[in-house]
């Protein structure tokens, strides 16, 4: 689906017409995948539109260039201001954000310190992003046969724009298999994440999320729900899940900004109990709580 245009998009510093935000055919990142960005929601609330742990998205944006040591010409405070002004700026009750900071155009070649640093932040509306059933009917899922990251290749920690081959590569494969998305496991073959999402596996009444170590984002939307799952009464740990914990797991679903609580209802075709109740539990919880309207989790919502 296109993305529907929004009025402006911020780039280095400035609001500007959103078919204005253009980059030469030679920017660094777009022959190199070396950019880093952020996908952030804002909600509807009854004072405007709330950005989604706004601060923690930036911060993690800063981490991201801080291993490909880039040099951020602007401060976390200056990129969180930018990102409320933009988000303002479309006047939409609710949007999806993408910030993002790259090499921009003027040098070639792998050596990225002398390349200028470029940020944008753009707006736009974006669905439900594994369909609108995902939490009722559930999404099937593939293993993939391509590999997680490892630490020493492409740093999953970093979000950066070439990470992302990889997890295109494991999403092309799961669709034209028949599948809705792909399950990614490390060189260890223990589970990872998804292409676009964190995992938790329910079994023998708690639920399990891998480590960071397993080659998996540090989701934002993975701690929230953590920390939902504890304060519901379910106890949650962060470990090693093998493809067959999978395969006879009581319930599994993934969580992500764009994908939200989405539940799996089964995996290379062995049926998982979907929706499973705890995370028809946390699925409801976390719909709330974005849109600012339990107290416990208010200070997750930050106003544009
Ligand atoms: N793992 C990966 C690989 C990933 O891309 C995301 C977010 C997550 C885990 C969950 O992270 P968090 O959003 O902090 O809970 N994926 C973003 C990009 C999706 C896209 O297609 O682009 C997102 O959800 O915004």
């Amino acid at each position: 689906m296109p993305i529907p245009a929004t009025p402006k998009i911020w780039m280095n510093g400035k609001l500007v017409d959103w078919a204005d935000a253009q980059v030469h055919v030679l920017t660094h990142t777009l022959h190199y995948g070396t950019g880093v960005f952020e996908g952030i929601r804002a909600y509807e609330t009854a004072n405007g539109p709330a950005i989604f742990r706004l601060t923690e998205h930036i911060e993690r944006l800063f981490n991201s260039a801080k291993i490909l040591m880039m040099d951020m010409p602007y401060t976390v405070e200056e990129i969180i201001d930018a990102t409320k002004e933009t988000v303002r700026s479309t006047g939409l009750p609710s949007c999806y954000v993408r910030p993002i900071a790259y090499y921009g155009y003027g040098e070639m070649g792998l050596n990225t310190l002398p390349c200028k640093v470029d940020v944008a932040i753009a707006c736009w509306t974006w669905g439900a992003y594994l369909g609108d059933d995902a939490v009722t009917k559930g999404v099937r899922m593939k293993i993939s046969s391509w590999t997680r990251h490892d630490h020493n290749t492409m740093p999953p920690a970093a979000k950066t724009t070439g990470n992302y081959v990889n997890s295109s590569l494991a999403k092309v494969e799961a669709l034209k298999a028949g599948y809705d998305e792909g399950i990614m496991l490390n060189r260890a073959g223990l589970v990872s994440e998804c292409t676009g999402e964190n995992i938790f596996v329910s079994r023998g009444g708690k639920l399990i999320t891998p480590p960071l170590s397993s080659g998996a984002l540090e989701g934002i939307t993975q701690s929230s729900v953590a920390t939902i799952a504890r304060d519901l009464g379910i106890e949650v740990t962060v470990g090693d899940i093998a493809r067959s914990d999978l395969y006879i797991a009581d319930e599994i679903f993934v969580c992500g900004t764009a994908a939200e609580v989405s539940s799996v209802n089964s995996v290379d075709d062995r049926a998982v109990p979907c929706p499973g109740p705890k995370t028809k539990a946390i699925a409801e919880t976390y719909a709330k709580a974005v849109r600012r309207e339990l107290p416990e989790y208010a200070h997750w919502c930050e106003l544009a």
